[in-house]
C-alpha cells in the first residue's frame, strides 16, 4: 500500500552532484563521490536525498539541459553507479528523489534536434513559429531563437527549447521517462518550473520589466490537468512523493497544486519568502529586514496545507549570508535559521553545505563565476550601462554560484585533487564538515539534535502551527499536539532583544547553552526549544 503520509515526516537533503565530492579527481563533483560520502549523510539523519539533474546533458545550465533522460551525464558517472547510489543509500534507510526537467530538454535532445525538419513527427514535440511574440526569457532577452526561417520557444536559455505539452505524444514520452526512474527504486521527484509547462496561448503578453508573457503559462488549467494525468496514470501506482518548482505562486495557487482532493502535487516550493529581500527582481537587493520574512512565513504556515520549507538550494544565496550573519554571528544565526526550518510545520529541505555554515562564494572577477543566468544578467547590464561596480555588487549578492561552490569537506576543501570547476571558498580554512563532524558546538551537531528531535516528537511534523509574538525581529510560535507543545523562540537579529513574555517548560535546545528561561533577555541570534507538558 502506498503510504503517501511517509513524506510528510521525511527531511530532505539536496545534493547539487556538480559541487559535492570529485571521485576521480577531474575537479567535477560525481556519483561515486556522493556513494563515498552516505555516511556522512545518514549521520546527519535525514531520511531522503534530492538529487538534482545528473541526466546526460551538454551542461548549458549545469544539468537543466537534458539531452537524454535515459542516460547519465558521463562526467558524473554510469547508470551502473546510479544503480549503486540507489541501493547504498537505501541500505542506510535513505531514498533519492530525482528532479525532473520536463518544461524543456536540451536543444541537445536528439527529439529537438528532429525537430528542426518543419515535416518531423517531433516538429510539434516544441514550439515552433514563423515569428517570434514579445515573450521574455527567466535568463533575460527574448524567449525565442531562429533556426531557419522558424523560431522556437525557450523561457530558459536557447538551449532550453520548451516542450510542447499541448502534444499527447510529449505525455507518453514523458511517462516513459517517470515509470523508468520509479521502477529504479527511486521515491520521487522533484518537478524543475512545474507551474510553467503548459501555455495556454501565444499571443504577446502584456509588456513587463520581468517575464513577459507570463500570463500565459503562469498555473494554467491545462497544466492542472497535465499533473492529474501523470499522479493518475502513473505516480499513484508506485510509493513516491512530488514536491513542484512552483515560480511565482501565492498561497492559494500552491494549494490549488497540493490540496490531496487536487490529486496533482504532494508539496511545492513557493518563492514569496525569497523574495523579500528584492524590489522587483532578485538583481536588485534591498537590505534584508527579518520582519519580512517573518510575517510571509506566518501566512505561509497559516495558510498552505503543507509546506516544503527551505532557505537555501542551488539557486538562491546562501542562507547564512542573506538571513543571517555570515561574519560575527555565523554560528549562531546559521543555527537560528536551522531552529527555524527544521521546526516550522511542513517537511525540511536542507541544502548541501547548509549544515555546516557554509557562505557565499568569495568570488574576485567576472571570469571566476560560471553560472549562465549571472553571465546573461551581467551582459544585460553593461547594455543598461549600469557602472561596473555595481554589476559586480549586482551578482556578488544574487548570483546562484554563491550556493555552487564545492562543498567544505577539511581546511583544504576536500572536494577534489584537481582545481575545482568553480572556486571553493577560501574560509574551508574553517568551515568544514571534518572540524563540524568534531567539534560538539558545531553547527552539524546543532543540525543533528534538530533531526532527533524531530523524530522524537511528533508534534514537528504532525502538530498545529501558532504564531505567538513576531514583531521586532523576533518569531516566537508553539506547535502544539495533543497535550503536549514546543514553542520555538527565535532572535532573527544581531542585538540583543526583550523577551515579549517569559515562558516555562524544559529548554531542549539552546544556541547559547541557556540554561533557565529566567533571563528576560535574547542574545543576538539566539534560538530556543522549548518543551510544555499537560497544554489544554
Ligand atoms: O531562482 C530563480 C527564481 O528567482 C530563478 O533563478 C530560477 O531559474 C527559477 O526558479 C527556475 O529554476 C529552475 O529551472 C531553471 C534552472 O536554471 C534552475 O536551476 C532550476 O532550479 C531552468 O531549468
Ligand atoms: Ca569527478
Amino acid at each position: 500500500m502506498i503510504n503517501r503520509e511517509l513524506w510528510k515526516k521525511s527531511i530532505v537533503y539536496q545534493i547539487y552532484t556538480r559541487s559535492f565530492m570529485d571521485s576521480n579527481h577531474d575537479g567535477i563533483g560525481d556519483i561515486q563521490g556522493i556513494i563515498s560520502k552516505l555516511d556522512y549523510v545518514k549521520d546527519l539523519g535525514v531520511n531522503v536525498i534530492w538529487l538534482s539533474p545528473v541526466y546526460a546533458s551538454p551542461n548549458d545550465d549545469n544539468g537543466y539541459d537534458i539531452s537524454d533522460y535515459y542516460s547519465i551525464n558521463p562526467e558524473y558517472g554510469t547508470m551502473q553507479d546510479m544503480d549503486k547510489l540507489i541501493d547504498e543509500a537505501m541500505k542506510r534507510g535513505i531514498r533519492i528523489i530525482m528532479d525532473l526537467v520536463i518544461n524543456h530538454t536540451s536543444d541537445e535532445h536528439p527529439w529537438f534536434i528532429e525537430s528542426k525538419n518543419p515535416k518531423s513527427i517531433y516538429r510539434d514535440y516544441y514550439i515552433w513559429r514563423d515569428k517570434p511574440n514579445n515573450w521574455t526569457s527567466f535568463f533575460s532577452g527574448s524567449a525565442w531563437d531562429q533556426i531557419g526561417d522558424s523560431y522556437y520557444l525557450h523561457l530558459f536559455s536557447k538551449k532550453q527549447p520548451d516542450l510542447n505539452w499541448n502534444n499527447p505524444n510529449v505525455m507518453k514520452e514523458i511517462q516513459g521517462v517517470i515509470k523508468f526512474w520509479l521502477d529504479k527504486g527511486i521515491y520521487g521527484f522533484r518537478c524543475d518550473v512545474i507551474n510553467v509547462i503548459f501555455k495556454s496561448s501565444l499571443d504577446n503578453g502584456k509588456k513587463r520589466l520581468v517575464l513577459t508573457g507570463r500570463e500565459f503559462y503562469h498555473s494554467q488549467e491545462g497544466c492542472h490537468e497535465i499533473l492529474r494525468t501523470l499522479r493518475r496514470e502513473v505516480l499513484d501506482h508506485y510509493d513516491c512523493f512530488t514536491v513542484g518548482e512552483t515560480v511565482m505562486v501565492n498561497t492559494k495557487e500552491a494549494n490549488d497544486l497540493i490540496l490531496p482532493e487536487r490529486n496533482e502535487l504532494d508539496m511545492v516550493f513557493g518563492f514569496e519568502h525569497m523574495e523579500v529581500d528584492q524590489i522587483n527582481n532578485k538583481w536588485f537587493k534591498t537590505k534584508f529586514r527579518p520582519k519580512k520574512l517573518i510575517k510571509v512565513l506566518t501566512k505561509w504556515q497559516q495558510e498552505v496545507y503543507w509546506n516544503a520549507n527551505y532557505l537555501s538550494n542551488h539557486d538562491q544565496p546562501r542562507s547564512v549570508s542573506r538571513f543571517g550573519d555570515d561574519q560575527k554571528y555565523r554560528i549562531e544565526s546559521a543555527k537560528a535559521l536551522a531552529t527555524l526550518n527544521l521546526t516550522l510545520k511542513g517537511t525540511p529541505y536542507i541544502y548541501q553545505g547548509e549544515e555546516i555554515g557554509m557562505t557565499n562564494g568569495d568570488f574576485k572577477s567576472l571570469d571566476e563565476y560560471m553560472d549562465i543566468e549571472t553571465h546573461r544578467i551581467y551582459a544585460l547590464a553593461i547594455k543598461l550601462k549600469f557602472p561596473k561596480w555595481y554589476r559586480m555588487k549586482m551578482i556578488r549578492k544574487t548570483s546562484r554560484d554563491n550556493a555552487r561552490t564545492p562543498m567544505q569537506w577539511d581546511e583544504n576543501g576536500g572536494f577534489s585533487k584537481e582545481k575545482p570547476w568553480l572556486k571553493t571558498n577560501q574560509n574551508t580554512k574553517f568551515i568544514n564538515a571534518k572540524e563540524s563532524v568534531s567539534n560538539p558546538d558545531s553547527i552539524l551537531n546543532h543540525y543533528k539534535s534538530l533531526i532527533s528531535i524531530r523524530k522524537e516528537n511528533d508534534i514537528l511534523v504532525d502538530g498545529s502551527f501558532e504564531p505567538l509574538y513576531t514583531k521586532h525581529g523576533l518569531f516566537i510560535f508553539k506547535r502544539i499536539l495533543a497535550n503536549e507543545a514546543i514553542i520555538t523562540i527565535l532572535n532573527l537579529t544581531k542585538k540583543a532583544k526583550k523577551m515579549p513574555y517569559l515562558f516555562h517548560g524544559k529548554i531542549i535546545l539552546s544556541n547559547y547553552k541557556r540554561e533557565n528561561l529566567t533571563n528576560e533577555y535574547l542574545m543576538p541570534y539566539e534560538s530556543i526549544l522549548v518543551y510544555q507538558e499537560g497544554q489544554k
